[in-house]
């Protein structure tokens, strides 16, 4: 059975969060460290650690995940000036927990993707 993570935990209810929205496939929740004023992550229930694990069972929950992303950008009054959708994949993008998870970042200008060289 696989392990629970950090996230899988918040999921169940297991450990408290702020959740935001949820159901059976995903779970959103605000970010416990916010590096913008809107800074929600959104994950599959389902524990997936990385894209590297994603397969083609996951794909409705993968594009579920772009639609709460879309209706969150709304619902937080971000989608007009414009969000950042973020997904870190292992060790170089800094990926902290091993469970899958799109930041949406957005509430002031956030700058280039990445810095300067
Ligand atoms: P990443 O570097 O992409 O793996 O980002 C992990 C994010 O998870 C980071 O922005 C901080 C956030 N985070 C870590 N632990 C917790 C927690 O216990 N609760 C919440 N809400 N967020 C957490």
């Amino acid at each position: 059975m696989q392990e629970d993570t950090l996230f899988s935990k918040i999921v169940k209810g297991e450990l408290p969060a702020d959740i935001v929205f949820q159901d059976d496939r995903v779970t959103a929740f605000r970010d416990i460290d916010p590096q913008a004023p809107t800074h929600i992550l959104i994950v599959p229930n389902k524990i997936i650690p990385t894209v590297n694990d994603v397969s083609e069972e996951d794909e409705a929950t993968l594009g579920r995940m772009f639609i709460v992303a879309r209706n969150l950008a709304e619902s937080e009054g971000v989608d007009a000036d414009g969000y950042r959708l973020l997904v870190n994949c292992g060790h170089h993008a800094n990926q902290e927990v091993f469970h899958l998870h799109m930041h949406l970042l957005g509430g002031r200008p956030l700058g280039r993707m990445l810095p300067a060289k």
